[in-house]
């Protein structure tokens, strides 16, 4: 199938070095997965910012947040036979897995959703023991004039989906852990149905089942159940070894248009969809047999961790998308897309 996407001419949009580190003596070395929003008249995104100090030769260091708040370095000699970098994103030491960049979220904006700055807002970062190797790709779902904030908090007890809420940016309130491990990608939608809320979510299973969007229900939004499995990944096919939504579905005539990412298992990272019915949303109607966006470009070919787009924000004007993403665990950019042309692909 055709690559559906009209990347932004501009594109990368964002790259590491035009955000500040958080403290000095820390890099940028990755911005990734940005969670999308309008907010006082203009687009925003907020980042992830994945940063670690300058790597010295023979060495790997990164750095986590201790109990107590405070940023720890944790520095390795590469010649140690106990290490293992073989995943740039993940590696293991003596058996104990660990990030090679701490994550934290940062607010940008924009008057014409191509040219960001950097938002007064403060920056928001990972809190407490759960949260001790960083916070990521945060979904941004508005609901009245309150935005959720669903995330990725990942720490040495595993990695579960965070909620905080706020209405200025400037005051956020944290909820606590509402999926504990392994679970992320979670999207809320934009509406109840039948006065419930409803999530998008991917638990792990390591043996019996697998890496799934599943759909749960809840009356507050803090307290979560009757969880249902909605798609798997597809062995053979492009979405093979993993799938997880990507930001809250788009409401369309035909039904609730969820835009997703697979990965097959040389972990290519590609964006299809799913149609969900509007009125009970636990029936997929539909879904992308090929992806409609595929890692192509040589900024999505090539960085970090290189074959990769991935996505969990949008804007949605008419028939417009416009869809930001993170290409290569790297940089962010930016594409349109025609919802009805996406609608047309799925069977
Ligand atoms: C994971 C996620 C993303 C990341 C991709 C590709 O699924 O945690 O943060 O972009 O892997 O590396």
């Amino acid at each position: 199938m055709a690559d559906l996407a009209k990347r932004f001419p501009q594109n990368p949009i964002l790259r590491p070095a035009d955000v500040r580190p958080s403290v000095p003596g820390m890099k940028v070395e990755c911005l990734l997965n940005p969670g999308v929003f309008r907010y006082s008249g203009n687009t925003c995104l907020l980042l992830r910012v994945a940063e670690r100090p300058e790597q010295k030769e023979g060495k790997t260091s990164f750095p986590i947040f201790t109990e107590s708040g405070e940023l720890k370095i944790m520095e390795f000699d590469n010649a140690d036979p106990k290490l293992d970098l073989t995943d740039p994103r993940v590696f293991r030491y003596n058996g104990e897995h660990y990030l090679s960049t701490l994550s934290h979220l940062r607010l940008v904006s924009s008057a014409d959703g191509v040219r960001f700055i950097e938002n007064a807002a403060p920056p928001i970062f990972g809190q407490g023991e759960l949260e001790s190797y960083g916070i990521e790709d945060c979904r941004v779902t508005q609901i009245g004039d309150t935005y959720y904030l669903t995330f990725t908090e990942v720490s040495a007890s595993g990695v579960g989906v965070g909620l905080r809420s706020t209405t200025d940016w400037q005051h956020i309130e944290s909820h606590g852990m509402i999926f504990p491990p392994h679970n992320k990608d979670c999207a809320i939608f934009s509406e109840t149905i039948g006065g419930k809320y409803y999530a998008l979510h991917r638990p792990s299973s390591p043996e019996i089942g697998g890496n799934y969007i599943w759909l749960a229900e809840s009356p507050d939004l803090k307290h979560w159940g009757a969880h249902r499995c909605l798609a798997r990944s597809r062995p053979g096919m492009w979405d093979s070894a993993r799938v997880g939504a990507g930001a809250a579905p788009i409401r369309t005539a035909a039904g609730w248009l969820e835009i997703y990412h697979g990965a097959d298992s040389n972990h290519r990272y590609c964006l299809g969809g799913l149609l969900l019915d509007l009125e009970q949303p636990w029936k997929v109607m539909a879904r992308s047999r090929e992806p409609f966006m595929e890692p192509i470009a040589e900024y999505e070919r090539a960085g970090f961790f290189g074959n990769v787009v991935f996505t969990n924000g949008h804007l949605v004007v008419g028939d417009t998308l416009t869809l930001y993403y993170g290409a290569s665990d790297s940089v962010i950019c930016g594409a349109h897309f025609s919802i009805r042309e996406i609608l047309a692909t799925l069977n």
